[in-house]
């Protein structure tokens, strides 16, 4: 007697995982999008540090698609011992970079940009390089939406954005 159960018609988790482990295998340095509450995250990159950097950065675009405020802060990521994250301010003609206290803002209907020389998550005492290529993986903290750990893909040294030429891994 034959019966149709479900795993006859759909594909099995384990079909599925290897098919995204195909995907992600292709396509190493692809960033992922994420939506955690009302908030979107897209685009997460990052850069390649040189050896003895004891920082590296992280940067996205969130949007908040709500109807409050939300603060983001970073928890932790898996290639340092602190994650925070940092403005960039001009101060006498010298930029300087320190924590926003109690989070990053993001406003209802706003979109706030993370980039060099500019709003970033600041990968501190780096346990080994970000090498290009690779992942940094961070946990995001929002207030109101929650928490969400985020894929950073590792573009070149020095990129000025995801796209830039030479970026490519
Ligand atoms: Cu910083």
């Amino acid at each position: 007697m034959t019966k149709i159960s479900p795993t006859d018609i759909y594909p099995t988790p384990a079909a599925v995982v290897a098919f995204v482990l195909a995907q992600l295998l292709a396509f190493p340095a692809m960033a992922t999008d994420y939506d955690v509450g009302s908030i979107h995250i897209a685009q997460p990159w990052s850069r390649a540090t040189p050896k003895g950097a004891t920082a590296g950065a992280g940067y996205m675009t969130i949007t908040n698609k709500g109807t409050t405020p939300d603060k983001v802060s970073c928890v932790s990521d898996d290639a340092s011992a602190q994650c925070e994250i940092h403005s960039m301010t001009m101060e006498g003609g010298v930029m300087k970079m320190r924590p926003v206290e109690g989070g990053l803002e993001i406003k209802p209907g706003e979109t706030v940009t993370l980039a060099p020389s500019g709003f970033h998550v600041m990968f501190r005492q780096l346990k080994h390089p970000l090498a290009q290529g690779k992942t940094v993986k961070a946990t995001l903290k929002f207030d109101k939406a929650g928490t969400v750990d985020v894929e950073y893909p590792v573009m070149a040294i020095g990129a000025l954005a995801p796209s830039s030429p030479g970026a490519e891994a």
